[in-house]
């Protein structure tokens, strides 16, 4: 079997699963999640964003040509996600301006040093990265209000496409790239479920 995506998820399907199955999903499904819980996780994830929003310019100036208008809707999405997070936030009375939790800075940074890794790695980490959200949120089925508009913004069918288009972009360009580049991806994707994992799990710790 050649080097791609599907590949990644059968090999590393145990730590897909932790990235993707969460108590903290879990209990917005369920209702039961503590409003505190997820305000913390919303905050967060806005902070997370605004950095994903940097790392998908880098990703585009990485980018072939061809791969330009995926991405550039990816941006544009991204421009009404961060005003949309900013109405939630305002909705809860919640301060844009607080501090970011460990594995958020971690997470950032992360996301930052792969702006000099080479372009199939940055595809690959993209795909990762919407991925665990589309999964995420679209696993528990519905979700009572008001989680379903949040499980809704990334389980879309529409934004189920989307990822499914950038899996079509890393696996066109991992195909071609050298072993050490294809161990930089592997790498990556592990990184990426464990931080994704453990972003779930700061709603849990005391904000
Ligand atoms: C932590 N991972 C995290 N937040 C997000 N919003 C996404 C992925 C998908 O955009």
């Amino acid at each position: 079997m050649s080097f791609n995506c599907t590949k990644l998820l059968l090999t590393h399907s145990q730590i897909w699963h932790a990235a993707t199955i969460h108590p903290f999903l879990q209990q917005c499904k369920l209702g039961t999640i503590k409003t505190q819980q997820f305000n913390t996780w919303l905050l967060q994830d806005y902070l997370f964003v605004v950095e994903f929003t940097r790392m998908l310019g880098r990703v585009l100036a990485s980018a072939p040509p061809h791969h330009f208008e995926l991405i550039l809707g990816g941006l544009a999405a991204l421009q009404d996600e961060l005003t949309w997070f900013k109405q939630k936030a305002a909705e809860r009375q919640l301060n844009l301006h607080t501090k970011k939790q460990p594995t958020c800075t971690e997470y950032c940074e992360y996301m930052h040093s792969l702006g000099t890794k080479p372009y199939p790695v940055q595809a690959t980490a993209l795909w990762a990265i919407e991925l665990a959200y589309n999964q995420g949120w679209q696993l528990p089925g519905e979700m009572p209000a008001p989680y379903k508009e949040f499980a809704n913004r990334w389980g879309n069918p529409g934004f189920t496409e989307y990822v499914k288009l950038l899996e079509q972009q890393a696996d066109e360009v991992l195909e071609t790239a050298t072993d050490d580049i294809q161990q930089q991806a592997e790498e990556a994707f592990v990184k990426i479920a464990k931080f994704e994992q453990d972003f779930w799990q700061m709603a849990f710790n005391a904000a």
